[in-house]
């Protein structure tokens, strides 16, 4: 297993993201000590503080210009009073004592080691923590530690899985899962979702949308993928969730990050012949493949629109857009659908459908055509 420091990976995380090294304006230390706030208070369960780090650090990320004064932030919104010292001390010293003593502690350090692992949360992270485990050869070595199936996988894949997703790898990816979906229904498709359909270069993972237009087939439509993916060798891991999915339930008034559509977290054995240009990864080259973690959700063809949406991403911006729906125009929005709590009548059960489901409707059409 790599040993990496904790501190290579924080700076990976922030000046690898996109894959490669950025020129590190004053503006990204700013960002990157805002996520580095966030997740400490992620770690300590405190989640006010937590989601207000990330906000700022979303709303500096969104600038098209670079900030020298503080002054010029001014008027920019989610800036809080705590948010402006840290950028204060940054823009005077180039440094946050702050988060300088975050970055040195060994309880952050340790938990951000252990939640890079697939399968293991912040929970999981503390218990090991609390038990004085330090290291993955801490944790390995320790015969009362069970893993599960998840983090073994995560553990097996480290080093491919926490390098990052190309756009050509996710391409190649589409490719097969798309061949596999139209191998099972030809009016199946598979759409690309997440980071990538946001215009990403990179990814911690690739993200689809699979459905047929038939409704009620999209839950065997899954199922029948992961067999196909088996039978070509190329599964590695597969954790499936059959759909919870309840057509007559109103949206969570609360954001949540889950959605009760069929889905499926996976580990796939990307080979290198599949990908233009080779693989994101010296040693993958050299095996002729590597793992990449993709997720596969399928919902019903008439909620398509709101769970390309919802799946889109960013987190924030979804929790930004849901916040929007429900203060600025009293709707509510989820994954599943959005409604309209203005209209509170004997059909408030039903979605409105504000957004065309354009992937239903050329389904149709070319299903007319063929007629
Ligand atoms: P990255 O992978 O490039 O790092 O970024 P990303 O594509 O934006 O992040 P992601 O973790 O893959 O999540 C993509 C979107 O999927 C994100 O906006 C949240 C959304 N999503 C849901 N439900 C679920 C769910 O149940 N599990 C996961 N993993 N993501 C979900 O809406
Ligand atoms: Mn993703
Ligand atoms: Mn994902």
């Amino acid at each position: 297993l790599p040993m990496m420091h904790v501190l290579d990976i924080s700076w990976f995380t922030a000046c690898m993201r996109e894959g490669r090294p950025v020129a590190v304006e004053t503006r990204h230390l700013i960002q990157d000590a805002f996520e580095v706030l966030a997740e400490f208070y992620e770690f300590n369960e405190v989640e006010g503080p937590c989601l207000a780090f990330r906000r700022a650090a979303s709303v500096l990320k969104s600038l098209a210009w670079s900030v020298r004064r503080l002054g010029a932030t001014e008027g920019l919104p989610c800036l809080g009073e705590r948010s402006k010292s840290v950028m204060e001390e940054i823009l005077q010293s180039g440094r946050s004592f702050e988060v300088e003593k975050i970055l040195s502690d060994e309880r952050y350090q340790t938990l951000k080691l252990f939640t890079s692992v697939f399968g293991v949360g912040p929970k999981t992270a503390e218990k090991w923590y609390r038990r004085g485990l330090r290291s993955f050869s801490d944790i390995l070595a320790e015969p009362s530690i069970h893993l599960n199936r998840m983090q073994q996988s995560g553990f097996r894949h480290y080093g491919d899985i926490s390098r990052a997703v190309s756009r050509a790898e996710a391409r190649a990816l589409g490719n097969i899962i798309d061949e596999a979906v139209r191998a099972i229904t030809a009016d199946g498709a598979a759409a690309l979702t997440g980071g990538f359909r946001r215009g990403k270069e990179f990814g911690h993972d690739v993200d689809f949308i699979v459905t047929t237009p038939e409704v009620g087939r999209e839950d065997r439509l899954l199922t029948d993928i992961i067999e196909s993916l088996k039978q070509q060798g190329i599964l590695l891991y597969c954790d499936y969730q059959a759909s919870t999915f309840d057509q007559s339930k109103l949206p969570s008034h609360k954001f949540e990050a889950m959605d009760h559509f069929a889905k499926c977290f996976l580990i796939l054995r990307l080979d290198c012949s599949r990908v233009d240009g080779g693989l994101n990864s010296v040693e993958g080259d050299s095996r002729g493949w590597r793992a990449v973690r993709v997720d596969l959700v399928s919902p019903p063809v008439d909620r398509y629109a709101f769970t390309l949406l919802g799946w889109t991403g960013s987190r924030q911006f979804e929790r930004d857009l849901r916040r929007f729906a429900r203060s600025e125009r009293r709707m509510l929005l989820d994954n599943h659908a959005l409604y309209d709590k203005t209209k509170d009548s004997d059909d408030s059960a039903r979605p409105v459908r504000l957004i065309s489901n354009a992937w239903g409707r050329e389904a149709r059409r070319s299903e007319r055509d063929k007629g």
